[in-house]
């Protein structure tokens, strides 16, 4: 019997990317701080892949991940842990150019079936079908993963991967 206090939990997934710094290592602590602070469990951990730069192609090469968690936290306050984990890993949003280097970026792509515009928060994340960084490593953990009327496999097929290789497991 479901109750009114049942705590209902949803599952979102994340995108991890970053280029400044020892990536990896940042994901490796940055993951279990998510999951802590968004009282998550985590489903799932794509590999590590090393993407060229997109948007601003002057910049180091990009390492990418995705996560899939299971959280009771609603998408906003998801969204504020987020933001918080990207600030205790040297984030700091007022000295960074639009889509220029950073430690670490961590990006809502897809909260359930929600969708939502919000100043803060557009779910699923409106630029995920142009951006094989991301599809890569998602397809890895979700490739029969409805987002906005797309599989992701099917998301993945319709971009280039050219470039993306996947990094070998560190242990
Ligand atoms: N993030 C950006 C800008 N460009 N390119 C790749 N390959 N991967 C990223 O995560 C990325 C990017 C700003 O968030
Ligand atoms: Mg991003
Ligand atoms: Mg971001």
């Amino acid at each position: 019997m479901e109750s009114e206090r049942q705590i209902r939990s949803a599952s979102a997934l994340i995108a991890l990317g970053g280029n400044v710094g020892d990536v990896r290592a940042t994901f490796k602590d940055a993951i279990p701080d998510i999951c802590g602070m968004a009282l998550a469990k985590l489903l799932a951990r794509s590999s590590d892949y090393s993407t060229p730069p997109w948007g601003d192609e002057d910049q180091a090469p990009f390492i990418n991940a995705c996560i899939a968690i299971e959280t009771a936290l609603d998408p906003l306050a998801l969204l504020s842990v987020l933001q918080k984990v990207e600030q205790s890993f040297g984030r700091t949003r007022a000295k960074e150019r639009r889509w220029g280097p950073r430690t670490l970026d961590l990006d809502l792509i897809a909260y359930d079936d929600v969708s939502l515009r919000t100043p803060e928060l557009t779910l699923p994340h409106p630029r995920l079908f142009e951006r094989a960084f991301v599809l890569v490593p998602l397809a890895e953990i979700a490739p029969d993963r409805m987002i906005g009327g797309t599989r992701v496999r099917d998301g993945l097929a319709s971009v280039s991967a050219q470039g993306i290789v996947r990094l070998p497991d560190t242990g």
